[in-house]
């Protein structure tokens, strides 16, 4: 198990402040910094690993960074809280972007995540909650994360506690049938403590979702379920921050994040084979000129 780094604890504690003090565009400036250094990370930890899944990165980077820095009611020195808010990122495979967004609030040493995906490391291609504090559930196969989402939001109700949960899917991801059945539980519990985020980048493994097996009109069908359905653009932080503002009807949130696959890199934007494509040396170079 990784333990916090005390340091790091501090510094997210100071951003925290500034955030919730700024102005809005001094606001939007400290998360894009947050958002770049994560997209950063990424591309080192992808390249060292020599594997990883960069474009899932890279479009739930800036919901990461919203959440993490001016949402997420946590304290990184004490992973184990019960009263902190949940997030549970059940698209799994992109461990990076929350690895990354971790250290960086100092869950753990920033440093560990030049082991990502090593051998015996405990940064493996999937989150474990075992192993890395801050992860609240083992994901990595979908259609997992809405459904433990659901019970831990329950679990908070039947405790007493004001926690709120935050789970992100990808939107591939809704495909899976358990997704559907873990809405209708979330309504039926009329679970106002729950929100969850669509990342819809409209790209799957190997195809796009709407020539796969068609999510849309998905707002409508959020609608349908009984949640409060909130389209927002998910790398706008205002608009995201107001997405994550608690439930104004006593039903669950559900997000649809407008995002692009790969954002902040023009090459692997909106590209199919970038959903698990790793950067030769000049793309990684030319990458990390673009994430500024
Ligand atoms: C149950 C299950 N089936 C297949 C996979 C393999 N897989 C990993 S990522 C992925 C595509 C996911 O697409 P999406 O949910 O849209 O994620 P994103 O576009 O954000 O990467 C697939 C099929 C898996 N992890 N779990
Ligand atoms: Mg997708």
């Amino acid at each position: 198990m990784l333990h916090a780094d005390p340091e790091r604890v501090s510094a997210w504690r100071r951003l925290r402040a500034m955030v919730a003090d700024a102005t809005p565009t001094e606001r939007d400036a400290l998360l894009h910094e947050q958002a770049t250094w994560i997209r950063r990370s990424v591309v080192s930890m992808i390249d060292s690993a020599r594997q990883g899944h960069i474009g899932g990165d890279f479009s739930v980077t800036d919901i990461l960074a919203t959440l993490y820095f001016a949402v997420l009611d946590i304290d990184p020195g004490r992973p184990e809280w019960p009263e902190r808010d949940r997030y549970i990122q059940s698209k799994g495979h992109a461990a990076a972007s929350l690895y990354s967004t971790l250290a960086r609030c100092g869950f753990f040493p920033p440093e560990e995540l030049d082991t990502f995906m090593a051998p015996l490391s405990p940064l493996n291609g999937h989150p474990n909650r075992n192993e890395i504090p801050g992860v609240e559930t083992n994901t990595g196969p979908l259609g997992h994360g809405l459904p433990v989402a659901v019970g831990t939001a329950i679990g908070a109700k039947l405790a007493g506690r004001r926690s709120r949960t935050f789970v992100a899917l990808g939107d591939g991801e809704m495909q899976e049938g358990s997704n559907w059945e873990a809405l209708m539980a979330g309504a039926h519990h009329h679970l106002d403590n729950l929100t969850a985020i669509i990342d819809r980048n409209r790209l799957q493994q190997g195809a796009r979702t709407e020539d796969t097996n068609a999510l849309d009109p998905l707002d409508e069908k959020l609608a349908a379920f009984n949640w409060e359905v909130r389209v927002v653009d998910g790398h706008d932080y205002a608009q995201l921050l107001n997405a994550f503002g608690p439930s104004t009807t006593g039903r669950p949130v559900a997000v649809v994040a407008n995002t692009i696959k790969g954002h902040g890199v023009s090459f692997i934007e909106d590209r199919v084979e970038w959903h698990h494509k790793v950067p030769d040396a000049d793309q990684v170079r030319a990458a990390l000129e673009e994430l500024v």
